[in-house]
């Protein structure tokens, strides 16, 4: 039976009456062509293949009203495969969502269409994720499902009582994140997350043959996920297929048998479909073969009609669920949590307490202490680490374990999967109704990095607990110490990297992270740290960015600025610097992007526009010093570590860097008679 569907040249009747599946199922094939020819540039594989797939997801299982894409209870639909985008800008346009309208789908992958190469969640709502970096979007949807069960277990069947499906390539299954996503999922019991498996057996270079002969179900099964088969060209078997995965406990993968580029009569089936237009002679003889109309871009109406009341189908249930939430005494709390705006109310008692009992700690200590405020104060959050829960100090003493067995519980044990974990709170956030945050070592953010970047490019409210942020976690020695991380995290776009130097700012800056409407990283270290900041301010100066914590005393010769743990090492040389006569300014810096953002009348006012020779400009941090000549010129001082690090205890650690109060001096002043700056 499936060998007779794979065969290829199924006819392909069309009753006059009522469209089949397969009429459906060709207009995504039509456009998938169409789009990609016009623009030169794209997939149809993937589309065309899983086009009767996507036709019994859409028009007999997923839960979703055109109409409103934002409707709280829908179902998730995460095209993991993103490169096939068209096939989801197909969908959308066919249900009837406002866009794409069909005139975004002819400039697909134009510049200004919200059909751009990749699908954006930020260009369409009806597109839950950005997915085009292979194997994110199955691991986003493990965050996606994991919001689902926890708001369920808090909100009950009324409110919250949706799946998260997926479609994924071989590509998706073959990169390393997915044995993460897979575990954790499995751990979990994701039973509402089901994946379908676009099994055609071709990647870009050709057969999967090439790469891989392993036995992708047993891998899953092994993962205690469920798993079946179908064949992907007939909707009435992945229909049925579904239904099975439904109906068990267990997270599923439905693995989909497929032809990729299915209709091109001379491509298909060939690696030749998966990323290139197919040209004018294939998609003519593509659109007789498959009794579509002549004309490009042209849908037989009976064909749209079917599928717009598609796109209405879940009207019923939406209004069902409308009704249920106006009856529900938990309405308005339920509105707010999605929301998400959280007050800073608590940020100022907690202060107040703070300061009355200063004492030298480390800032993941004060981050731990910032975070018994904050999880008492805001029920949305979900901490987590990737099995560094007593280094990252991100379990406060309430939280109770969110497991298969206590969805309602608010710490997730990631396991040693940092992309994974980061990955799943880009679900988590963009699912909406929580606030996730977790904890690793600064240095594997590099294992995290993929997912970072998605949180940015997404705008994912995701917090990053990242501790041991510098040669001052000792003994660990290079492998642990970051050196280049804390800039590359800076490099890149639309993320906060801050680097508080003390309690009082670390609380500040998880402020400014919950606040925020991206992605942050808190850089902590393991090491105690003296407070810097012993006086209450009614401002959260830490959102300037860099503000002046030490004014110079005798005639401004030197700007010290600093971030972090080196903060107290440069206010002791800037005392040894002033009682040579040389005045110094101490800038703390926990953030560079917020400064960057402030008016120039503030950053004039921190960095006068003067030569270093009247005023030297110098940076501390332990860590490279590429590109602070950003902040102190091509001929300020930049002290930092230019090659990776050294086990042993941290102070024999900074000493041997030469990061002391001592040698920061020592060197500030030889450098000054160096350049003739007396
Ligand atoms: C992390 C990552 N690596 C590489 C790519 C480039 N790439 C896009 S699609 C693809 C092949 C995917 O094969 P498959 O998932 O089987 O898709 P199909 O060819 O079947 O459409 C590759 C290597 C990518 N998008 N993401
Ligand atoms: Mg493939």
């Amino acid at each position: 039976m499936l060998a007779r569907t794979l065969g290829g040249a199924e006819p392909l009747k069309r009753s006059s009456m009522q469209p089949t599946d397969r009429d459906l199922a060709n207009a995504i094939r039509g456009l998938a062509m169409d789009a990609v020819e016009a623009a030169n540039s794209g997939h149809p594989g993937l589309p065309m293949g899983m086009a009767d797939a996507a036709t019994a997801l859409f028009t007999r299982h997923l839960k979703f009203d055109a109409a409103d894409p934002r409707w709280p209870d829908r179902d998730r639909f995460i095209l993991s495969a993103g490169h096939g985008s068209m096939l989801i800008y197909a969908l959308l346009y066919l249900t009837g969502y406002e866009r794409p309208t069909l005139d975004d789908v002819k400039h697909f992958r134009q510049l200004g269409s919200p059909a751009a190469g990749h699908p954006e969640n930020f260009e369409l709502p009806g597109i839950e994720v950005t997915t085009g970096p292979l194997g994110q979007g199955v691991a986003m949807a493990v965050g996606m499902a994991i919001a689902e069960r926890h708001l369920n277990a808090i909100y009950g069947d009324e409110l919250v009582d949706h799946r998260t499906f997926v479609i994924a390539g071989d590509g998706d299954l073959m990169e390393g994140i997915n044995h993460e996503a897979v575990g954790l999922a499995g751990n979990l019991r994701l039973g509402r997350l089901i994946v379908l498996w676009d099994d055609n057996r071709i990647t870009i270079d050709g057969s999967t043959d090439l790469s891989r002969n392993e036995d992708v179900l047993a891998r899953y099964q092994a993962g205690q996920w469920h798993t079946c088969e179908c064949d992907g060209l007939n909707a009435d078997d992945v229909s049925r297929a579904i239904d099975e995965a439904v109906a068990d406990p267990r997270p599923s993968l439905i693995r989909c048998r497929t032809i990729i580029g299915y209709g091109a009569p001379n491509k298909q089936g060939t690696a030749a479909t998966h990323g290139a237009a197919l040209g004018k002679d294939e998609v003519a003889a593509a659109r007789k073969g498959l009794g579509l109309d002549p004309h490009e871009f042209t849908i037989a109406d009976e064909v749209l009609t079917s599928w717009r009341a598609a796109g209405k189908r879940g009207g019923v249930e939406h209004a069902l669920w409308k009704e249920r939430l106006e009856g529900s005494s938990r309405k308005d709390e339920f509105l707010a949590r999605l929301n998400g705006v959280v007050s800073d109310a608590w940020l100022k008692p907690y202060l107040d307490r703070l300061l009355h009992e200063l004492v030298p700690v480390a800032t993941r200590k004060a981050s731990e202490m910032a975070l018994e405020a904050i999880n008492a104060a805001f029920p949305a959050t979900i901490g987590g680490s990737a099995d560094l829960t007593g280094s990252n100090n991100t379990k406060t003493k309430a939280l109770e374990p969110l497991t298969a067995e206590n969805y309602a519980g608010r710490y997730i044990y990631y396991g040693i999967r940092e992309f994974g974990m980061a990955a799943a709170m880009n679900g988590m956030a963009l699912h909406g109704g929580v606030i996730p945050y977790g904890g690793t070592f600064l240095v594997f953010t590099d294992y995290a990095r993929p997912a970072i970047r998605l949180s940015a490019l997404q705008r994912t409210r995701v917090i990053y607990v990242m501790t041991h942020d510098s040669i001052g976690l000792g003994e660990d020695g290079p492998t642990h110490q970051p050196i280049e991380q804390l800039q590359s995290l800076r490099a890149m776009p639309q993320l906060d990297v801050y680097r508080p130097a003390d309690a009082v700012e670390t609380a500040e800056c998880w402020a400014l992270a919950l606040a925020s409407d991206k992605p942050s990283i808190l850089a902590l270290t393991r090491q105690n740290l003296q407070p810097v900041r012993t006086e209450a301010n009614s401002e959260n100066l830490s959102s300037r960015g860099a503000y002046r914590l030490k004014s110079s005393e005798n005639n401004r010769r030197a700007i010290i600025l600093a971030t972090g743990s080196e903060v107290e090492i440069a206010l002791a040389a800037a005392r040894q610097l002033e009682a040579q006569g040389i005045g110094t300014d101490v800038v703390s810096m926990p953030c560079t992007e917020r400064f960057d953002a402030q008016p120039w009348e503030y950053r004039e006012d921190i960095l006068p526009d003067v030569s270093n020779r009247e005023i030297l400009r110098v940076s501390i941090e332990a860590g490279s010093t590429y590109g602070w000549d950003r902040y102190v010129g091509l001929h300020g001082l930049k002290i930092g570590i230019d090659r990776f690090g050294v086990s042993a205890p941290a102070p024999d650690a900074y000493d041997y860097f030469g990061l002391t109060p001592d040698k920061v001096a020592a060197r500030i002043t030889d450098f000054m008679k160096q350049r003739g700056i007396e």
